[in-house]
């Protein structure tokens, strides 16, 4: 699969579910922490820098952005949680909607969990992956910032993030950097699965 970056584009930041596009595509969900590298992974399997924005400021986006990839599938950009200004109201806006994205789309077909390579999985980490498997989505775990650990202890690091979080055989992990790219055709192959 190829992604023309030239027919990229986002179709809509929903804040409802009324909002949410019709286009007969299935969905590539993006979970993750804030800040943990959602919206530049966008970008560089798109190949184009600027579609999905790139918080300056962590926890910005609170709306689910739908970007459609070159018309073979949508990228959902999920707002990141663990964000510690949130209040409380805006984490069960946020829960309320990403709950019901995630537990009721049908033409989702799996998500993407980003954590980051440099560090174990937090608790919301663990919390996610164990609520995405509960609901029996397919999960590729995405190990971002891979640029920032030294070659040699990559593996060690992943070896950690599938031990935390206990991850399912059938479900893969892969280091990737937005910056350097290196894991494209893995990433790609492994979408191909799902669309
Ligand atoms: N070195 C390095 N930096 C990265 C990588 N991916 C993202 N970043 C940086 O990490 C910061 C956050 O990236 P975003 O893509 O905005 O993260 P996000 O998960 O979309 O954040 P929210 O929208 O707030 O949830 C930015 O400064 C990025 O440039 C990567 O692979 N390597
Ligand atoms: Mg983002």
């Amino acid at each position: 699969m190829k992604i023309n970056p030239s027919n990229v584009d986002i179709i809509i930041s929903a804040v409802s579910k009324e909002q949410y596009p019709e286009t007969g595509l299935k969905e590539v969900a993006l979970s993750g922490r804030s800040n943990v590298g959602k919206s530049s992974f966008i970008n560089a399997i798109c190949g184009r820098k600027g579609v999905a924005r790139i918080s300056s400021k962590p926890g910005k986006t609170i709306t689910l952005n739908f970007y459609n990839a070159d018309n073979k599938f949508v990228f959902v950009d999920v707002p990141g949680y663990g964000y510690a200004k949130q209040s409380k109201t805006e984490r069960e806006k946020w829960g309320a909607m990403i709950e019901g994205y995630l537990t009721k789309r049908e033409s989702l077909s799996c998500v993407v969990q980003l954590v980051d390579l440099r560090h174990p999985p937090t608790q919301d980490d663990i919390m996610m992956y164990d609520f995405l498997k509960y609901y029996e989505l397919p999960v590729i775990v995405v190990a971002t910032k891979s640029d920032k650990v030294p070659r040699t202890k990559i593996q060690k690091h992943i070896n950690v993030i599938k031990r935390d979080l206990e991850m399912e055989s059938e479900d893969q992990i892969i280091p990737f950097s937005s910056v350097d790219k290196q894991k494209l055709p893995e990433i790609m192959t492994a979408l191909e699965n799902f669309i």
